[in-house]
């Protein structure tokens, strides 16, 4: 059974970027839930609402953090949570204002560690590395919903594995957002502000210790955040499918392949922007077998829509019924591995919903 999640506080954070030299509407922006939601209504598919928020759930909140600080660090968090609140009461912004960062950390030549700064101005590029992860007033509320979807998803999944008679739920999809594929653990990025894939991975490791665990990333973008995590980690094989040469710019080289233990369980397909359904398919293939060949107890799909083919960040000739062929193909390799599929990017909204369902139907026809 197909289980989707979603969390209203998920809609909360709505923040602003920079297009040429105007700030405008982030593309990632709650419409692309709305509408995901509106088609899955439509489609008389059932969406399970969990709130991270809702009292009542002390010693979850607590595990949930437990979980989140095993890949990200504490000052990081810490400043997701407050800088917002020290940026208002320097007078720096409004408190319907954004964090913004001016300056960015960069290697240098004199030894000596990088520290975050004590000024929350200063402060604000030291934990991001682009100018697409403004934080508002709300958008720490939504980045813990969406992080708890993950958490939730990849719970409900536990039970599968353990004791089959125990649950039936082996496939969940996650409508997180804000997304997590960018996010290292200790910068945002992308989007991105904690790492939901990674998180997932931790949650799953809490109740089976030595797993091993496949990540197949096909957002159109490369998730460095995730390769960064478990680059040195041969228990974790991420796999990503994504635009050669695009955002993030500096990492998704095919010589990127792991370090030390984690040698060999990172394996990148960049593909040319302008890529048809054919060629893509042609590197999914390589990838499940590869995902296959791991044996993972656990797969982690991050998923994006932005490699539609009219995607304002995305360059890839794949149309609405692709999905359905790349979900069944998916699902056909790596039939009896409980999946939490989360959502990424995707921000063409007038087709997001019908994308979805797309996907959906081909993964439930297997
Ligand atoms: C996030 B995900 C537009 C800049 C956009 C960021 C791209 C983030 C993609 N002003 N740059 O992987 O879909
Ligand atoms: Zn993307």
């Amino acid at each position: 059974m197909l289980v989707v999640l979603f969390d209203p506080d998920t809609l909360l954070h709505q923040t602003v970027e920079l297009l040429g030299s105007k700030l405008i509407p982030a593309l990632e922006s709650p419409k692309r839930l709305e509408a995901i939601l509106k088609s899955l209504r439509i489609s008389e598919h059932d969406v399970c609402t969990i709130r991270a928020s809702s009292g009542d759930r002390g010693e979850g909140k607590a595990r949930l953090f437990r979980v989140i600080s095993e890949s990200h660090h504490n000052g990081y968090l810490e400043h997701l949570r407050d800088v917002h609140d020290e940026w208002v009461s320097a007078g720096l912004i409004e408190q319907d204002g954004h964090v913004m960062p001016e300056c960015f950390w960069l290697p240098t030549s004199t030894g000596k560690p990088m520290r975050p700064p004590r000024d929350p101005f200063a402060r604000a590029g030291y934990y991001a590395f682009d100018m697409s992860s403004g934080i508002m007033s709300e958008s720490y509320q939504a980045i813990i919903a969406s992080a708890n979807l993950a958490y939730e998803g990849t719970d409900m999944l536990s039970g599968f594995s353990v004791n089959a008679s125990g649950s039936d739920v082996d496939t969940v999809l996650a409508l997180c957002r804000p997304p997590g594929h960018h996010c290292d653990g200790r910068r945002a990025g992308g989007y991105c502000y904690i790492n939901n894939a990674a998180l997932a991975a931790s949650t799953w490791r809490a109740s089976h210790s030595d797993a091993q665990i496949g990540i197949l990333d096909i957002d159109f973008h490369h998730g460095n955040g995730t390769q960064e995590i478990f680059y040195a980690d041969p228990k974790v094989l991420y796999v990503s499918i994504h635009g050669e040469d695009e955002f993030p710019y500096y990492t998704g080289a095919e010589d990127e392949c792991g370090i030390g233990a984690g040698e060999g369980a990172n394996i990148n397909f960049p593909l040319k922007v302008g890529s048809s359904v054919e060629e893509y398919m042609e590197k999914l293939e390589q990838a499940l077998q590869h995902l296959l060949d791991f044996k993972p107890e656990f797969l982690i799909v991050s998923l994006g829509f932005d490699t539609y083919h009219s995607d304002p960040l995305g360059h890839f000739q794949i149309h609405t019924e692709d999905y359905a062929t790349i979900a069944e193909t998916i699902r056909r390799k790596l039939k009896d591995v409980p999946a939490l599929i989360l959502l990424e990017g995707g921000y063409v909204i007038e087709h997001l919903g019908a994308n979805v369902l797309s996907f959906l139907k081909g993964w439930k026809s297997v």
